[in-house]
């Protein structure tokens, strides 16, 4: 089988998410920096959303597939890694709901809180993109930070319930996907629960190099930011 060629931006989130799997998975890869590359003739022409982590494979109806999510679980079916993906579709439903929720609300959270503070575009129609003040921004910025105490809550309490991982006692996609997008709270020095504390450490002494090498790329990149802030 060849190995799975995947195209990455080493800072981000979206990104560490595939990198950690690949990783965790034993899988064989190559990696392809795409920074600079994503909204070049040849990427867009193959994915025309521009958008990282993205991997080729040859079964795929237009030989690539994008989303981390959706490469994940792609993967897993594809060989059979129910260690990561529950076979059970009662399981997989939790782990596709906990998912889909980073996705649609966690992380577009996540993002207006660390995106201003990076310089980092944010999405069309949202009062970051906008030609608001700064003051309004500001507070923009101010109520997404307070929002995403609702939703690692539901982490905690509803997806884990107890368990040390939202896959039981084993990290799934999910908490793959969910200490990850954890990870870039450190651009704001978001002050996480201890549960989500214990729960990244759960998550890298549990995965080791696979988790710690990408984490590293994250980490080094928010520190290089932060070290180049006015003091
Ligand atoms: N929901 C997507 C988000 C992907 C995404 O936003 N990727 C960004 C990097 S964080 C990207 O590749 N941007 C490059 C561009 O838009 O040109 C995922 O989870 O994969």
């Amino acid at each position: 089988m060849s190995a799975i060629k995947l195209h990455m931006l080493k800072p981000s989130v979206n990104n560490m998410t595939v990198r950690v799997f690949l990783r965790a998975a034993k899988l064989e890869f190559t990696e392809d920096d795409a920074w600079g590359k994503t909204r070049s003739g040849d990427f867009l022409a193959r994915n025309p959303a521009h958008l990282t982590p993205m991997i080729e494979a040859s079964d795929l109806p237009r030989g690539v597939v994008w989303e981390s999510c959706a490469i994940m679980q792609y993967l897993c079916n594809k060989h059979d890694l129910h260690h990561f993906y529950h076979k059970t579709p009662a399981l997989r439903a939790m782990v596709d709901s906990a998912m889909f929720y980073i996705i649609g609300t966690l992380y577009p959270y996540v993002a207006r809180a660390t995106y201003p503070a990076l310089g980092f575009p944010q999405y069309a129609g949202e009062v970051g993109a906008s030609e608001a003040d700064a003051h309004t921004k500001t507070t923009a910025q101010k109520a997404a930070t307070t929002a995403l105490a609702e939703p690692l809550d539901v982490f905690h309490k509803f997806y884990m319930d107890g368990k040390p991982f939202i896959g039981g006692h084993e990290p799934s996609i999910a908490d793959i996907r969910l200490a990850a997008t954890l990870e870039f709270l450190a651009v704001i020095d978001y002050a996480l629960p201890a549960w989500a504390k214990q729960f990244m450490s759960a998550m890298e002494a549990k995965l080791g190099a696979a988790y710690a090498e990408p984490a590293g790329d994250v980490r080094g990149y928010i520190a290089h930011m932060k070290s180049q802030k006015p003091h």
